[in-house]
C-alpha cells in the first residue's frame, strides 16, 4: 500500500510531520498539496522598487491555499473516527473539504452563503459529491450554525476555528524560508476570517525558534474595504465586497490577527473592490499569474503600500534592499464573472490565413 499520494511530490504532511500533529496511528488523507511556487517577480518588483515574490497558492490539489490544512483536518478527524465533516464557507474552504472527504471516504456538508459563491468553487464541492446547503444568510451566520453543528458528536468541523487546520497552513511559510533560506522582510496576504495569517505567524516563529531564519517578517493583512471588521475594529453586520472570498464581517481568528500584526509591527489596511480588480488584471497581464479577486488583494495592498502615502504601512520609509512575499491565495479559475464582463464579445473571422491576419493586426 502507498502511503503517500504521488510518487513525484510530498504532501505538506509528508514534508513536514515533525512539526504537525501527526502520530503513528494517524491515516494520512493527502492530494500531494503544497510545495507551491515562490515566484520572483520581476516587472512586480520593478514597479515598487522592492524584491517581490508571489507565493501562488493557487497551484494546489484545489486550487487553494486551504488544502494545506484539510490534509491535517481531514486526516485528524479520520484519526478520531469522524463520520462525517462540515464546514460554513464563502467557497474555497467548501471545495477543499469536498474533496478531502472524497478522498477519505467520508461524507461532507458544506454550508455556504446563498448566492455568493463563485461558481467554480460550487462546482468543485458538487462534482466532488458534498452535500450542499444554501443558507439564507451570509458567512458569519453559516459559521455561527457549523459550531453549534459541531458540538454533536461524530461530526468534525474544517473550518479554521480548527486548530489542525491551522497547523496545517503554516507549513506555506516553512516553504518561504526553505526556498529563499531566510524569512522575507515584509509578508502580504490577503485577510478574511484571519486563519491564514494567524498560521504564517506562527509557522515563522516556529522555523525562527528552531533557527531556521534569523528574522521574522513584518505581517501586513489587506482586508476589503466593504468587508473590514478587523481594520475599522468593529463587527461589519452585512459585508459587501467583490471578492467574495473574503466577505466575511465578524472572523473567527480576529484576536490571533491582532496579535500577528502587533508582534510582528505589521499593520491591517483595506483595499477597494476597484484596487482589487486592477491588481488581478495587472498581475495576469504583468507576471503571467491569474489569481482569484480575494487573492488580488495582496498585491493591491502592495501597491496601496508603494504608491500612497495614506496606507497603514507605507513602504516609502522602507529600505530599497527589502524582500517582500505576496501570497496569492486562490486560482483566478475559480471565480470567472467579473473577467467575464469585462471580455468584449468575440467576434468569428472566416477560416482564411489573410483574414486571420487582419485580425490580429487590428
Ligand atoms: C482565496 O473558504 O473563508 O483570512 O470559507 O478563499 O484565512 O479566512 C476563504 C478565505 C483569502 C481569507 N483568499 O483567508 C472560506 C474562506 C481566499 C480565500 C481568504 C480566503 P482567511
Amino acid at each position: 500500500m502507498h502511503t503517500e499520494t504521488t510518487t513525484s511530490k510530498l504532501g505538506v504532511i509528508a514534508r513536514y510531520q515533525e512539526y504537525l500533529p501527526i502520530t503513528e496511528s494517524t491515516p494520512i488523507v493527502a492530494l500531494g498539496e503544497g510545495s507551491t511556487p515562490l515566484v520572483f517577480c520581476p516587472r512586480l518588483s520593478k514597479r515598487v522598487g522592492r524584491a517581490v515574490f508571489v507565493k501562488n497558492e493557487g497551484i494546489n490539489p484545489t486550487g487553494s491555499f486551504k488544502d494545506r490544512g484539510m490534509t491535517v483536518a481531514v486526516s485528524k478527524a479520520m484519526e478520531r473516527n469522524a463520520k462525517a465533516l462540515i464546514c460554513a464557507s464563502t467557497g474555497n474552504t467548501s471545495a477543499s473539504a469536498a474533496a478531502y472527504a472524497a478522498r477519505a471516504g467520508i461524507s461532507c456538508a458544506v454550508v455556504l452563503p446563498v448566492g455568493k459563491i463563485a461558481i467554480g468553487k460550487l462546482l468543485q464541492a458538487f462534482a466532488c459529491g458534498a452535500k450542499i446547503i444554501a443558507l439564507e444568510g451570509n458567512f458569519d451566520d453559516a459559521l455561527r450554525i457549523v459550531r453549534e453543528l459541531g458540538e454533536q458528536r461524530d461530526l468534525a468541523v474544517v473550518n479554521s476555528i480548527n486548530p489542525d487546520r491551522i497547523a496545517g497552513q503554516k507549513t506555506a511559510a516553512f516553504e518561504i524560508i526553505d526556498d529563499l533560506g531566510e524569512a522575507p522582510d515584509f509578508h502580504l496576504l490577503p485577510v478574511g476570517n484571519a486563519g491564514n495569517i494567524t498560521a504564517y505567524w506562527a509557522g515563522y516563529r516556529e522555523y525562527h525558534a528552531r533557527g531556521r531564519s534569523t528574522k521574522l517578517p513584518a505581517m501586513i493583512g489587506f482586508q476589503a474595504a466593504g468587508a473590514a471588521p478587523i481594520f475599522y475594529n468593529r463587527i461589519v453586520e452585512n459585508p459587501e465586497t467583490v471578492a467574495s472570498a473574503i466577505r466575511i464581517g465578524n472572523p473567527a481568528s480576529w484576536k490571533q490577527a491582532r496579535a500577528a500584526i502587533t508582534e510582528s509591527h505589521g499593520a491591517i489596511d483595506v483595499v477597494s473592490d476597484e484596487e482589487i480588480l486592477a491588481a488581478q488584471i495587472w498581475l495576469a497581464q504583468h507576471e503571467g499569474i491569474f489569481v482569484e479577486p480575494a487573492s488580488a488583494a495582496s498585491v493591491a495592498g502592495l501597491f496601496k503600500c508603494c504608491d500612497s502615502k495614506e496606507a497603514a504601512y507605507s513602504f516609502q520609509k522602507i529600505p530599497e534592499e527589502s524582500q517582500i512575499v505576496c501570497t496569492v491565495t486562490g486560482h483566478g479559475l475559480k471565480d470567472p464573472d467579473v473577467i467575464t464582463t469585462q471580455m468584449k464579445e468575440l467576434k468569428s473571422v472566416p477560416a482564411t490565413l489573410r483574414a486571420v491576419q487582419r485580425a490580429i493586426e487590428a
